[in-house]
């Protein structure tokens, strides 16, 4: 095959189109990217498997060659989007479970930090877990997660952040929320490539989640624990 040969993605056996997926995310392609997905599910493929083995997968590749200096910023930028174009596919299908509601979650990425795919990720896995998901958005100061707790009065904060510069402000969060004595009034979940068990310990979170699965597991067993607690005290 020449490259004028157009690849025609659904002719693709599986691990091929996987593979294929993976390129076209590092080269920012998002219509093959939405398309590929759709011909993944097609395939009995599940919601879950599409984003972990194809989609995050692929972004891992393009993290790795942006921290080799052999991407830059635009060209990451366009694998976001189209990481994001296959995301919107699968959202609606991965909130679909009809899970029964297991609680309420405000997210968000803290100040200074613009990266949103994880927490969106987060996002969408716990809704599709049954819970109802706040999405604040990205560059938040404080005062807007209090805002937003004050408002939803959720059982769950989350806070993403993908920067080693930014992860501090997690501490700035948890200490005005000591400050205002509504620290306990919440379970406190963290995450995003840089931190980790001790990371989370240090600012005083409840627990670090490694993933997105993780975090879904995590906000359960806290809320199960939370409850427990109230039953019998
Ligand atoms: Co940025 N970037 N970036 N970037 N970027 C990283 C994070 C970096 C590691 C790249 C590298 O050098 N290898 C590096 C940070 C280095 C460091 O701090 N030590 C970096 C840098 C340096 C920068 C800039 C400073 C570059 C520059 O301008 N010179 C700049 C900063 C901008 C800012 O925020 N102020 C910047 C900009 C960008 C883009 C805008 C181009 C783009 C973001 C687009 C977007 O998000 N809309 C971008 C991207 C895409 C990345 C990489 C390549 C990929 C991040 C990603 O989406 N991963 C990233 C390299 C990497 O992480 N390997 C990188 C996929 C995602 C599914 O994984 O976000 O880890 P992740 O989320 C996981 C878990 O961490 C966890 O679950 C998720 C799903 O499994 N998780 C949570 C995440 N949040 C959670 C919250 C929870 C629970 C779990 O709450 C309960």
């Amino acid at each position: 095959m020449t490259d004028d040969d157009e690849i025609i993605l659904a002719d693709l056996d599986d691990e091929e189109l996987v593979q294929q997926m993976h390129d076209d995310l590092y080269d920012g392609l998002q219509d093959e990217i939405v398309e590929s997905v759709h011909i993944l599910l097609s395939r009995n493929w599940t919601p879950y498997d599409v984003l972990t083995k194809a989609l995050v997968e692929g972004m891992t590749i393009v993290g790795i060659d942006f921290r080799d200096g052999i991407l830059f910023v635009p060209e990451v930028l366009m694998a976001a989007n189209a990481m994001k174009a296959g995301m919107v596919v699968l959202r609606p299908l991965l909130a679909e479970t009809g899970a029964p509601r297991v609680g309420k979650a405000v997210i968000g990425t803290v100040k200074g930090d613009i990266h949103d795919i994880g927490k969106n990720l987060v996002s969408m896995m716990w809704e599709g877990a049954g819970f109802e998901v706040i999405d604040i958005g990205i560059n938040n100061p404080v005062e807007n997660y209090l805002e937003a707790l004050e408002e939803h009065k959720p059982d769950i904060l989350g806070m993403s952040a993908l920067l080693t510069t930014t992860m501090p402000y997690m501490k700035v969060v948890i200490d005005t929320m000591i400050e205002k004595g509504i620290r306990d009034d919440y379970i406190v979940l963290v995450g995003g490539a840089p931190l980790n068990e001790a990371f989370s310990q240090s600012v005083g979170a409840d627990a670090y989640c490694r993933d997105a699965a993780v975090a879904v597991d995590t906000a359960k067993a806290l809320i199960a624990q939370k409850m427990h607690t109230a039953e019998v005290g």
